[in-house]
């Protein structure tokens, strides 16, 4: 298994928790501090100066940079971005060549939004990834998004390097909850030969995490998914949900891959 960092997202703010990296030198720091603490890819999103969500190439471009001067992690840009972000905003990102991209299968309630994801949408980001060699990570946000993700392997085949990647995204307001039974289903309906992943939303972050690594899957913590550790207990930052992931791991003696594992789980060397 791995540990990948999600550190920023689109929606949380300093506000909410000040420990949050939003602009490209606080996200490289921060990825930098993660990579030390056992984190082997880091899903990316951006912030404008204000902080709010962009998918501007030049934002995503100074972080990228900046995480693969300063670290080897396997850089993830998000084509999720925000709710309110357009389709051709969200493929053009993969114009960054990215050794990975989050690609969402379905579409999901999200909280009093929707995180819009209609198929043929998704169909076309797919393709595109397939003709860059781009290795997509598809998230699902419910139960029947692993049928469209069944439907879209059988009706586009396999992936740029082969490799079929599924992080299950639990906890989302409208998505699949972060219970056992539900992640147990997920788990049950995944394409043969994955690999996977699972992310725990809120709440749901450590019960999540803890299923998971019972389960043998990777794991994504982070900023992007988990503000606060209790009622009145702030995360800290990125590192700080590396570390306490990669210590539950040791606990339950499994070894996290590094970077260059990763690279090789998701036969990133076959890339163009
Ligand atoms: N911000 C969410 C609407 C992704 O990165 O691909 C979408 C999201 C998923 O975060
Ligand atoms: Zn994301």
């Amino acid at each position: 298994m791995f540990i990948t960092v999600a550190p920023t997202g689109a929606e949380s703010t300093k506000e909410q928790n000040p420990g949050i990296p939003l602009q490209p030198e606080e996200i490289v720091e921060q990825a930098v501090a993660c990579e030390a603490a056992g984190a082997a890819l880091i899903h990316i999103h951006g912030r404008d100066r204000d902080g709010h969500s962009t998918l501007d190439l030049g934002v995503l471009g100074a972080i990228v940079d900046g995480v693969r001067e300063r670290t080897s992690l396997v850089v993830q840009l998000s084509t999720g971005g925000s709710v309110h972000d357009t389709f051709d905003d969200r493929v053009r990102v993969l114009e960054l060549a990215p050794e990975s991209c989050s690609l969402t299968v379905g579409t999901v309630n999200f909280g009093d939004e929707v995180f819009n994801n209609p198929l043929p949408f998704v169909e076309r980001l797919y393709r595109e990834t397939i003709d860059r060699g781009i290795v997509p990570e598809f998230e699902c946000f419910d139960l029947g998004h692993l049928t469209s993700l069944e439907r879209l392997l059988d009706r586009h085949g396999a992936p740029a390097t082969g490799a079929v990647h599924v992080n299950l995204v639990t906890g989302v307001p409208g998505g699949m909850p972060g219970t056992a039974s539900a992640l147990t289903a997920a788990h049950a309906a995944l394409p043969s030969g994955a690999s996977w992943s699972a992310t725990g939303i809120g709440r749901a972050h450590t019960p999540v995490l803890l299923m998971t690594l019972a389960m043998g899957g990777s794991v994504r913590v982070g900023m992007e998914d988990v503000l606060k550790l209790g009622p009145d207990e702030l995360v800290r930052d990125n590192a700080q949900l590396v570390e306490r992931a990669a210590r539950l791991a040791e606990l339950s003696r499994i070894t996290p891959m590094g970077s260059a594992a990763v690279r090789e789980l998701l036969n990133l060397a076959a890339q163009p």
